[in-house]
């Protein structure tokens, strides 16, 4: 590792961003026994609301300062939910109040409510929007037409659809942007600019804004002393403050405000939608449910699509495989029926090149490296335990020729029995691709002289050339040779009980 052990990336994994016990600054907290309704926690700017201070604040029963709205609160706020918002107007300014319960807090948030929007309208936009989304399947037009949407309704500089791959590296796959904003399409970002308790916080939270990059957190107080030794938990606040690690990533960026919302799919974090303002910008409660709606709808449709997609793939595997079992049992000549005519094993993956070694004999089909290399391949595929090898980067695993790496750095091979003499082979060949990553991925972070951690300055496109992969196998890919393997077993056997009978 570049670093000492001591501020390894995993660091940041161990910062607790629920119980920092600040929350920005354009809101007001307060916190207090559900039973009791004494009050336990209060943020420093109270005093900005209410003529007390925060000395007379702490300890005093919440209905005595919310008098109106308290016995509401208290009635329709249970412990999982986040109660409907209550408008309120304090000295002539209109705010929401959002309450929710946590780990035995009645939490009350206080925000201000600028510019609200004709909720009838509003309505009948989303109505569009969600119709617009449903109408289409395609996976990157349904990107685009929600970062066009977002970008709409909630008129950032920037909205970003932002993807994780399998080792949570995030690539923007979509962008809607301001004209003279440099565009960030296509770019990566490593797994570390979002540690993994921030990803599962905001699996939780779904959506969530900074307002104001640069404005000075503002810190809670506790009844009991010290706020540190008894942390009131921030997880599904919503004006919770954000980690200065990540506040320092904005600053880098230049960004002034964000909105970013969690895509779902299935339980899992596919991705976000990242919004980015170059000056502040407050969206309110309202309208961040209203972009958490968008981003469900966008989330549902995404995984009806793939499951769409798939289920056609697995589909068109099937027939395909049905008709090469019907095309062999005509005449026994697999190596024919595999890689001649009009279907052929090729066909039931995404494969460009397929073999089919049998009886010491190999037949090929589509771009394939040579026999005398497929034999060799196979000799090297032998040696290890498993009958079935899948590899989507062969050089990883073997030391091979430059045209093995050419035509099937991709390989997924399936022995036909334990002696492993006869195989089913797929290619794919190899994809040279250059990455681009926004500052240099193997230094995500800077480490000054005290050891202290801090995000990279630099988001200097970093391009890194990517050879030795081919595409990935998908599952379905991987089923359908398993049970193409079946079928040919069963041929064989069959063929060879019939041999066994014309001889008696
Ligand atoms: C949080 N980092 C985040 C979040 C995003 C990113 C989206 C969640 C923000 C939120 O909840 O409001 C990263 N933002 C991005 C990326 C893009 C973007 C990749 O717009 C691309 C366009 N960050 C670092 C390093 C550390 C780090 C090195 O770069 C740790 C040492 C930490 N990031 C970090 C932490 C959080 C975070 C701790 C949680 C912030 C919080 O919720 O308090």
């Amino acid at each position: 590792s570049l670093y000492p052990q001591e501020v390894s990336l995993t660091n940041c994994d161990k910062e607790p961003i629920h119980i920092l016990g600040k929350i920005q600054s354009h809101g007001y907290l307060l916190a207090c026994d559900p039973a009791s309704y004494k009050i336990t926690y209060c943020s420093e700017n109270i005093d900005q609301l209410f003529n007390k201070n925060v000395e007379e604040i702490l300890g005093s029963q919440i209905t005595d300062l919310l008098t109106n709205l308290t016995a509401e609160i208290l009635k329709t706020v249970d412990s999982s939910e986040k109660m409907s918002p209550e408008q309120l107007h304090i000295n002539g300014v209109s705010y929401l109040l959002i309450a929710h319960i946590n780990e035995g807090n009645l939490v009350i948030e206080i925000e201000p409510f600028e510019n609200p929007r004709d909720p009838f309208k509003y309505q009948d936009q989303l109505s569009e929007v969600v119709a617009k989304l449903n109408s289409v399947t395609d996976e990157q037009k349904m990107c685009d037409i929600t970062a066009d949407l977002i970008k709409d309704f909630f008129d950032y500089d920037r909205v970003m659809i932002y993807r994780f791959d399998e080792n949570w590296d995030g690539i923007v796959v979509s962008e809607a942007r301001e004209g003279h904003l440099e565009s960030w399409l296509g770019l990566r970002y490593p797994a570390s600019d979002i540690p993994q308790q921030a990803r599962k916080l905001f699996l939780r939270q779904g959506v969530r804004i900074i307002a104001d990059v640069k404005s000075e957190p503002v810190s809670i107080q506790a009844l009991s002393g010290d706020e540190c030794d008894n942390p009131i938990d921030l997880s599904i606040s919503e004006t919770r403050a954000s980690s200065p690690i990540h506040i320092e990533y904005l600053e880098n960026m230049n960004v002034g405000a964000t909105l970013t919302a969690a895509i779902i799919s299935k339980g899992n974090l596919w991705g976000l939608i990242a919004c980015h303002h170059y000056s502040p910008k407050l969206v309110n409660y309202y309208q961040r449910q209203s972009c958490k709606f968008l981003t469900q709808v966008f989330s549902s449709q995404l995984v009806l699509s793939k499951a769409n997609v798939l289920l056609q793939k697995v589909n068109r595997a099937a027939v395909l495989r049905s008709k090469l079992v019907e095309k062999i049992s005509k005449d026994w000549n697999i190596h024919k029926g595999l890689t001649k005519g009009e279907a052929t094993m090729l066909d039931i993956t995404e494969a460009t090149g397929a073999a089919v070694m049998l009886d010491d004999r190999i037949a090929t089909v589509g771009k394939t490296p040579s026999e005398e290399e497929i034999c060799g391949l196979v000799m090297l595929l032998k040696q290890g335990k498993e009958d079935l090898i899948v590899t989507a980067n062969l050089s990883e695993r073997h030391k091979v020729s430059d045209s093995l790496k050419f035509y099937a750095s991709g390989v997924l091979c399936l022995f036909l029995s334990a002696a492993k003499k006869n195989a089913l082979i797929w290619f794919k060949p190899e994809k040279i691709e250059t990455v681009t990553w926004a500052g240099n991925p193997e230094k995500p972070v800077a480490v000054d002289e005290n050891q202290r951690i801090s995000p990279r300055k630099s988001f200097d496109k970093w391009s890194v050339e990517q050879s030795g992969k081919s595409d990935p196998w998908y599952d379905y890919e991987i089923a359908a040779a398993k049970a193409l393997k079946e079928n040919i077993s069963e041929i064989i056997l069959e063929k060879y009980e019939e041999v066994k009978e014309l001889n008696i």
